[in-house]
């Protein structure tokens, strides 16, 4: 996830996007992957340790209870992608199991060459493992992984820590089916993905008290100040985190405390906002475990099992390509 602020040739992107989200008729939104620049990395990365998110703990718990379990379930020769290369330490458990039965190759795809280095780092050391990057999109970097591997080579793709959950749900599936479109028959995704829980404990885990994760909200416009030339005036915008019980989902927003305008030089842009008004910055869809099966049957997968943390509901679901 950890990203530098963008290279030039993403900047007019970026001002599009922030152009589209802002212009929106209705609710206003702001894309939730420009979240995560270096400042927006690193909050997140304490965010996953804060007492109130449990979520991460969760999917690394369940990974190193169940590595075993999982590996074997899997066809041999097999080696790993995974989207999103995170800092690397859940995956060791998946990749130390499938060592001890052959030479494995770990591809962390991944758009940001940093967050790439620091998996490499953190991965590189392990007997029998060899990791190789891409950098690149997710489904570019899979494209080229499968383009590139032996006849009779499998797959396991890892999708872990409930990222599929910031996609719309229906953009979620969309995903996962041309995810598959470039998998064989019989390769794997390991999908991890947050359970509906208990609604005080979801609320404090997208609003902690320390204020970690309304810092990293209110980042995204810092973020747009410092590379889109805009003023926001953090002072006079609010997180909030709602869950929205028709779609099941953990939405951020941010509060227009006052009637205020802002500019944006770089996106074309002067905007007013009423005081009140929200700009919609994150989705996090939960799920049940029963549906799951559900959603694999429609995306061209069969679930061959889940497994489930009581301590903070989460499930990582093995999907086997049909
Ligand atoms: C990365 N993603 C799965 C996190 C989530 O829970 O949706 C991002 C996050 N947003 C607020 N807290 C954490």
């Amino acid at each position: 996830m950890l990203a530098s602020s963008l290279p030039v040739r993403h900047l007019s992107e970026f001002a599009a996007d922030v152009r589209a989200g802002l212009t929106k008729p209705g609710q206003r939104e702001l894309p939730s992957k420009y979240l995560y620049d270096e400042v927006g990395s690193a909050l997140f990365e304490t965010i996953c340790v804060l007492p109130e998110y449990g979520l991460t703990r969760a999917d690394a718990r369940l990974l190193q209870k169940y590595a075993g379990e999982i590996v074997e379930r899997l066809p041999s020769p097999i080696h790993v992608a995974e989207l999103g290369s995170g800092s690397g330490k859940k995956t060791r458990w998946i990749l130390e199991a499938l060592a001890q039965r052959q030479k494995t190759y770990y591809y962390p795809i991944e758009i940001s060459p940093y967050a790439l280095a620091a998996c490499a780092k953190e991965l590189g050391q392990i007997d029998l493992v060899s990791v190789v990057g891409y950098e690149q999109p997710y489904l570019e970097g899979l494209r080229a992984v499968a383009e590139g591997r032996e006849e009779q080579g499998h797959l396991l793709v890892l999708f872990l820590g409930s990222t599929i959950g910031n996609f719309d749900r229906d953009a979620g599936e969309e995903f996962l089916r041309e995810m598959r479109a470039i998998l064989r028959p019989g390769d794997a995704l390991l999908l991890g993905t947050d359970l509906e829980k208990d609604m005080a404990l979801q609320l404090l885990a997208y609003d902690d008290p320390a204020g970690v994760t309304a810092a990293f909200n209110l980042n995204l416009l810092a973020r747009i100040n410092r590379e889109l030339g805009a003023d926001f005036d953090l002072r006079c915008f609010r997180h909030e985190a709602r869950w929205n019980f028709s779609e099941r989902r953990m939405e951020m927003h941010l509060r227009s405390t006052q009637r205020q305008k802002v500019e944006i030089p770089a996106a074309g842009l002067r905007i007013s906002l009423d005081e009140d008004e929200t700009l919609w910055t994150e989705s996090s869809h939960k799920y049940k475990a029963e549906a799951i099966p559900g959603m694999a049957a429609r995306t061209g997968f069969r679930c061959e099992e889940q497994w489930i943390d009581r301590e903070w509901p989460f499930a990582q679901n093995l999907l086997i390509a049909r």
